[in-house]
């Protein structure tokens, strides 16, 4: 049996998934004034940026973004000697690295470096940049770069535990579809809040939209200024060739239910490498026959994750007022509410319920977050 690909690390800090807080957290203990005014404030602070910075720090101390990147430090790319690479496939403890020019290497990791992230289980993943040592087996891993963002999540049964599915990420693309399956606007959120959390800028793919109007989803995404492209995959029809532009260039994961259509949307963003396409989709998008990472080149520099990180949405290891500030509206009015700590459930002078009952704050938005803290943070 092959371990699971997902990389464990006994983290020493209950509250894993903090990237991306730190600053809403800051932010959101200065708020100067809790009491009085708050509708005058409401008006002024139309959901202020709250996520553009994806600064790494959390209040309990340092996150495991922060550890890793200083147990990788004086191991940077730059200070090694070697060639460069990207780590493209992990399985159990198999590692693959992907060469400038397209090759791939079965790779093991240098002593020194290993015993310098000593502590870390299956320290590394898909997407980080390494410095290699060719020999006769493949190669010697002598370097690790820091990372700009990894998609992490806390084990559902034992929140120290964290696993790792891939770093240096440019965009998690949620596909969602019109109908069939409907629409989940909790969905989104869910993927939304991960994403944050992460400190990886998402964007929103709405498919099938032969099936129905997009266009009310649309508006909701882009006033919390998600990228969203509506599209019908299987014609080619919609924002197909503006959803190619944004990509180029990125690396990414899509996550989304299955049948949404995440296999077709790749299809028809690549049709020039459809054929490898059809094999990706075998290998896992959405089912659960592997367990192990994988990058691929498709065109126009875009790499594609597949990883099983994403294929279960719950979310762990986050407290009720994270969820708060990771959701781009409710954070911004969080810091009007008369409370620091109001739930935004039954509190005096609460702007949440206050923009719920005007209509300011669409109720799909306020139910996902009431369910994510009910259901997911219950159970986590
Ligand atoms: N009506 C309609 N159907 C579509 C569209 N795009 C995809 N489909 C259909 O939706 C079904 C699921 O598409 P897939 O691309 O396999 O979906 P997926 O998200 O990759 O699913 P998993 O691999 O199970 O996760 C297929 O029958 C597609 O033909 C579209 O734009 N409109
Ligand atoms: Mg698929
Ligand atoms: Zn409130």
């Amino acid at each position: 049996m092959t371990e699971p690909a997902d990389h464990k690390y006994k983290g020493t800090r209950g509250s894993p998934a903090h990237q991306g807080l730190g600053r809403l957290r800051r932010a959101n203990s200065k708020t100067p004034a809790r009491q009085g005014g708050w509708e005058r404030h409401h008006e002024d602070s139309e959901f202020t940026d709250q996520h553009g910075e994806r600064e790494r720090t959390g209040h309990g101390g340092e996150t495991l973004l922060a550890r890793f990147n200083r147990l990788v430090q004086g191991g940077g790319i730059t200070s090694e000697p070697g060639e460069p690479g990207e780590i493209c496939g992990i399985n159990g403890t198999a590692i693959q690295v992907r060469l400038p020019d397209g090759r791939e290497l079965p790779c093991s990791i240098r002593q020194v470096l290993k015993k310098r992230i000593g502590g870390v289980k299956n320290p590394l993943c898909v997407g980080d940049q390494v410095r290699l040592r060719p020999d006769e087996s493949g190669g010697v891993i002598t370097a690790i770069n820091p990372r700009r963002n990894q998609l992490e999540r806390a084990d559902s049964h034992n929140r120290a535990l964290i696993h790792v599915f891939a770093a240096n990420l440019d965009c998690l693309v949620i596909v969602s579809a019109m109908d069939d399956p409907p629409f989940k606007p909790g969905l989104v959120d869910r993927y939304l809040v991960i994403a944050a959390a992460n400190g990886i800028p998402a964007a929103l793919v709405i498919n099938k939209c032969d099936l129905g109007d997009a266009s009310a989803a649309c508006a909701l995404y882009r006033s919390l200024q998600v990228p969203n492209f509506a599209v019908a995959a299987r014609s080619g029809a919609g924002d197909i060739s503006a959803l190619r532009d944004f990509l180029r260039g990125k690396t990414c994961v899509i996550a989304g239910q299955s049948g949404v259509g995440k296999s077709s949307l790749v299809n028809a963003l690549y049709p020039d490498v459809a054929a490898r396409v059809g094999s990706i989709a075998e290998a896992g998008f959405g089912r659960h026959t592997t367990s192990s990472a994988r990058s691929y080149v498709l065109s126009d520099g875009v790499r594609l994750i597949d990883t099983p990180g994403v294929r279960e949405c719950g979310i762990t290891g986050l407290k009720p007022l994270d969820v708060a500030l990771l959701y781009r509206d409710i954070g911004a009015l969080h810091r009007l509410c008369r409370f620091a700590d109001c739930s935004h459930t039954h509190e005096p002078e609460c702007a949440v319920l206050a923009a719920l009952a005007s209509g300011r704050l669409p109720s799909s938005r306020y139910e996902s977050y009431r369910a994510i803290i009910s259901e997911d943070l219950a159970t986590s």
